[in-house]
């Protein structure tokens, strides 16, 4: 049990740290924890992954490019169970030292290589492919403000907010007030901008709203952490609402939504994904 009169010790220990839902993966230290190989296909791109906010940009962005008929796009797409530390298994840690999923391997050329951080990923691959990232100095200049607000912004509506108000085994109102706060501040700030562009990074469907889509819309439809969209007010935010529903209508979108997804209804599961064949009989839908 936590104590809500906590003085900070001089120097602070991992041993005393009171319980919940990540306690027992959590540790201060980084690195492999156990030897395990990760799985590889034969296409070009593996993809480590959950279908959290963070791993859905990724798998929104190879489908859109599979949808734009750059078959080179092709990937296999793995589970990484985050809540069993399969993030920290030696081969999780040489494609991502940070052990957070996604992670992408490319061995699209002779010597594959590692990218982490899902913003490098959905950079990495919109230059490969030439799209969803202008090359104009000033659209692209917009373009990757947006999608490094949304990285340096993730960790406050997540490991914040969603943390504190839905995770933490007991509530205490000064962190929910500080995420709260910030969070509804950043809702702000995309549905301010929403109101004067159709699209987050102007008139153009780019980067910045793969990488925005899956952090905004699951408050809008009310399907993340409880009920934060009553709490949070949500439905004041009519901009992203506009936005969230035209992009969630897109069929790269509704298909990259379920990858690695391993919660909900059956048949909008998808442990893996290796082929546009695994989408035959899975539900799409996603109105809201
Ligand atoms: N900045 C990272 C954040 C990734 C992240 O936080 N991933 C979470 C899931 S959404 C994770 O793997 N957590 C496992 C852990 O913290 O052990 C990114 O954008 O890729």
């Amino acid at each position: 049990m936590a104590d809500p009169t906590y003085t900070p010790p001089a120097v602070w220990s991992a041993d005393t740290v009171s319980g919940g839902r990540f306690a027992s993966i959590n540790r201060p230290t980084a690195g492999a924890r156990e030897e395990k190989a990760l799985p590889v296909g034969q296409h070009p791109f593996q993809l480590y992954s959950l279908a959290t906010p963070n791993g859905v940009k990724v798998t929104v962005l190879l489908e859109e490019l599979l949808e734009a008929g750059h078959k080179a796009a092709e990937y296999d797409a793995w589970t990484i169970n985050i809540g069993a530390g399969e993030q920290f298994t030696s081969g999780f840690v040489d494609v991502n030292p940070n052990s957070k999923i996604p992670a992408l391997l490319d061995q699209s050329g002779p010597v594959p290589f590692r990218v982490f951080e899902s913003g490098a990923i959905l950079v990495h691959l919109a230059e490969k492919f030439g799209m969803f990232l202008p090359t104009d100095p000033a659209s692209r200049a917009e373009v990757l403000s947006w999608v490094f607000w949304q990285v340096a912004s993730g960790p406050f509506m997540g490991g914040g907010f969603g943390h504190f108000y839905a995770y933490a085994p007991e509530k205490y109102e000064y962190p929910i007030d500080r995420y709260a706060m910030e969070t509804k501040r950043i809702f702000d700030v995309a549905d301010q901008q929403l109101a004067k562009t159709r699209y987050l990074a102007g008139d153009e469907y780019t980067l910045a709203d793969i990488a925005n889509f899956p952090w905004l819309a699951p408050f809008v439809a009310g399907q993340i952490y409880n009920d934060a969209k009553t709490f949070l007010s949500i439905d004041e935010y009519t901009n992203v609402a506009r936005w969230a529903r035209e992009i969630a209508a897109r069929p790269a979108v509704q298909r990259g939504r379920i990858v690695n997804k391993v919660w909900g209804e059956e048949n909008t599961q998808m442990r893996e994904r290796h082929a546009a064949e695994d989408f035959a009989g899975k539900n799409l839908d996603w109105t809201f």
